[in-house]
């Protein structure tokens, strides 16, 4: 092959290409779609409750409004490890009996304490957290006024003053 031969072949392969120009980009994919269910993973007022070792909530009493969006938050600050200093968040009915609800979450280690049996009194709950742990629990507030106990189901921790009461006006 002689050398301009070449040289031309180089050309034509240049211009076939250019006259393709760039790929077309398929519509709607440069945007994303909002998720339809965002309405009900929206998160809410924010409140941090902190706990440790000595097994108390910093905040024993929280307000809300009615059918408010709250995201709870609970940190772990103690050192302890998990099997025997584990805490969690859990928000009962008003109606809820608190003892029988601790009698029955003792009775359920292989659910972190969280009784299968009591989960309709249950409104919400975040995980059981060992230290430097933290969870939110994002609920809507029940359009009910009322007192509302949230408690830590670890056996004996509600018992020696872990718990407190939501209180929706
Ligand atoms: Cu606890």
């Amino acid at each position: 092959m002689k050398p301009h031969a070449l040289l031309t072949i180089v050309l034509l392969g240049a211009t076939i290409a250019a006259c393709r120009g760039p790929e077309p980009t398929a519509p709607g994919q440069a945007t994303a779609t909002p998720s339809a269910n965002a309405a009900t993973t929206q998160p809410g007022r924010a409140v941090e409750v902190t706990a440790n070792d000595t097994m108390k909530f910093s905040t024993v009493e929280i307000h809300a409004k009615a059918g408010e969006r709250l995201s709870v938050t609970l940190v772990n600050t103690g050192a302890t490890p998990k099997f025997s200093m584990g805490h969690n968040w859990i928000l009962l009915t008003p109606d809820a009996n608190v003892d029988e609800f601790l009698t029955s979450a003792a009775e359920a280690p292989t659910t972190e304490y969280v009784p299968p049996v009591k989960k309709a009194q249950i409104l919400a709950a975040t995980k059981l957290l060992g230290p430097g742990e933290r969870d939110t629990a994002t609920f809507t507030v029940a359009s009910t006024p009322g007192r509302y106990p949230f408690l830590c189901s670890y056996p004996g921790h509600a018992q020696v003053g872990m718990r407190g009461v939501l209180i929706v006006e």
